[in-house]
Parts: C-alpha cells; sequence; structure tokens
C-alpha cells in the first residue's frame, strides 16, 4: 500500500514522467517553512545569491543547504510526511538528506529561473532521486514548470551559471545544449498551486519557472532527497553545492555523518 497521501497512479506518474503533484504535502508546516525562509533571509548563508541579472527587476533570492543552521526547516524534514511520502515514489527502502534549497522572487521580479536538470549541478548519481518543491505563497505564472520524461533522456543537459548563462562546466561532449521546451513542443507540467502543495520531480527531470510578474512575494522551499542506489561521482569541477572537504570516493554511499538517513522501512532512521 503506498502512503496515504499517495495513490498508485501518483508512483507511476512519478516514475514515468519524473513529475508528479501532491497535493497539501507540507500543508500543515507552512507557518514553519515560512518563519525559516525569513530567518535564512535575514541571515544568509555562504552561498546565498540575489541572481542581479543585467535589464532585470526585482530580487530572485536564493540560497542552499541551511538546515543544519535553521531549526524550522530541520522540524520540517523531521516530522512532515516528506521522507515517508519520497520513499515511495523513488522505490527505496532507505531516504538520505542530501540539501534543502530557498527560492524567492520578490514582486515584480521579471528574471525566469533557466531550464536545467539539478542532477547534472550535483556530485549524485542514482535513479532514486527526489526534489519536493513547495511554494509558500500561492502561484500561478511563477509555478515551477517540468518537462515530462525529460528524466529518461540519454544525456544530461549542460549545466549553467543562472545569471551568465555560461556553461557551469566545459563541455567535452557529455553533455547535450539546453533546450527551448516549448519551441521543441515538449510536454511541460505546471500547476497552480497553494502553499504547502507540492511538486515532486526526479534530479534528471527538466525544470524551470518564469519570473514573478505579481504583486506578491513567491516564496519557495525545495528539498532533495536520495533513495537506496544514490552514490557519490565526479564532476568535470566542483558540484554546486560544493560540500567542500567531503573526502568522498566516486561509488561511495554519500556520508551519513553530512547527509543522515532519515527514514528506513523498517522505521529505525536517526
Ligand atoms: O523556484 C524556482 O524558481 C526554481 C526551483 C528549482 O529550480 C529547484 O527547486 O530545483
Amino acid at each position: 500500500m503506498p502512503h496515504p497521501m499517495l495513490t498508485e497512479e501518483d508512483i507511476e506518474s512519478y516514475q514515468r514522467d519524473g513529475v508528479v503533484l501532491i497535493r497539501g504535502l507540507f500543508a500543515d508546516h507552512v507557518e514553519t517553512l515560512r518563519a525559516g525562509i525569513a530567518a535564512n533571509m535575514a541571515e544568509p548563508g555562504p552561498y546565498a545569491s540575489e541572481n542581479r541579472k543585467t535589464g532585470h527587476t526585482g530580487l530572485f533570492f536564493d540560497d542552499y543547504c541551511n538546515w543544519t543552521r535553521i531549526p524550522e526547516f530541520a522540524e520540517v524534514i523531521r516530522m512532515s510526511e516528506a521522507a515517508a511520502v519520497a520513499a515511495d515514489l523513488m522505490g527505496s527502502d532507505s531516504v538520505q538528506m542530501f540539501h534543502d534549497h530557498v527560492l524567492v522572487k520578490e514582486p515584480g521580479t521579471s528574471m525566469a529561473t533557466p531550464w536545467h536538470q539539478d542532477g547534472p549541478y550535483y556530485f549524485v548519481q542514482g535513479r532514486q532521486t527526489v526534489s519536493f518543491w513547495s511554494p509558500l505563497d500561492a502561484v500561478s505564472d511563477a509555478s515551477l514548470r517540468c518537462v515530462a520524461g525529460s528524466h529518461h533522456w540519454p544525456k544530461d543537459v549542460l549545466p549553467t551559471r543562472w545569471v551568465s548563462d555560461e556553461g557551469f562546466f566545459a563541455d567535452e561532449g557529455q553533455y547535450m545544449p539546453v533546450p527551448d521546451p516549448e519551441a521543441e513542443g515538449m510536454r511541460i507540467v505546471e500547476y497552480a498551486m497553494q502553499p504547502g502543495d507540492v511538486v515532486a520531480f526526479n534530479y534528471r527531470t527538466l525544470h524551470g519557472a518564469r519570473g514573478n510578474t505579481s504583486s506578491a512575494r513567491r516564496r519557495a522551499f525545495s528539498l532533495r532527497l536520495v533513495g537506496d542506489d544514490a552514490r557519490y561521482t565526479e564532476r568535470p569541477g566542483p558540484t554546486s553545492p560544493p560540500f567542500p572537504g567531503h573526502q568522498m570516493k566516486p561509488g561511495q554511499k554519500l556520508r551519513e555523518d553530512w547527509f543522515p538517513v532519515i527514514w528506513t522501512r523498517q522505521g529505525t532512521a536517526a
């Protein structure tokens, strides 16, 4: 039996399309996540960015890897149903924490989040991966947009730097160029969402988001988890996030002192 917040069809959609909507997964945690985002923005971490792109208006703040210093994020990671739901979507017997990401587009922010797959920025390889993107404000136009089935593409998409559009790594033939899903007629999945709803997507699912031209803020919390088959892999340069000093070797499971196992099917997670 799947987790009560999921149907068998949700799991099939996730496996087939690399994306599925889960209404209300964080509905009981919206105020906690808002408080965590406020704390994060009041005291940004070393990786925070305001993504100031020439010719654009507004402010697109993002920051990641703060859950160990922001108790509100740690509470939601531990107390919500996210890990149990992640296990069923991934078909995994365990769930390991990877990191958190906050993405806030203030009213009148014109910059889009460029189309990208998360996986190629990360040092993680494996099929059992999931990100939970949750708006903390109602969204329509500024929602997440995912290309159905892109997690099955044979080649990774070249990761790029969001402000300069430069390649994140030198491409020696291992990447495909960033496609234009609208021009190329790809199936783009997007939803009008309420605070606490979640889009679950695979690390290899191509996704992006429009700017926020509305008069309301668009705060979003993204939680990145991995399952049984996730292993450390090397990329052609420092990854994003970089996790300096990690000392892992290709093929190893992510070190559990930095990336704790937060759920197991036997119910014995730390
Ligand atoms: O919130 C956004 O604009 C993009 C989110 C995203 O790329 C992610 O959560 O991986």
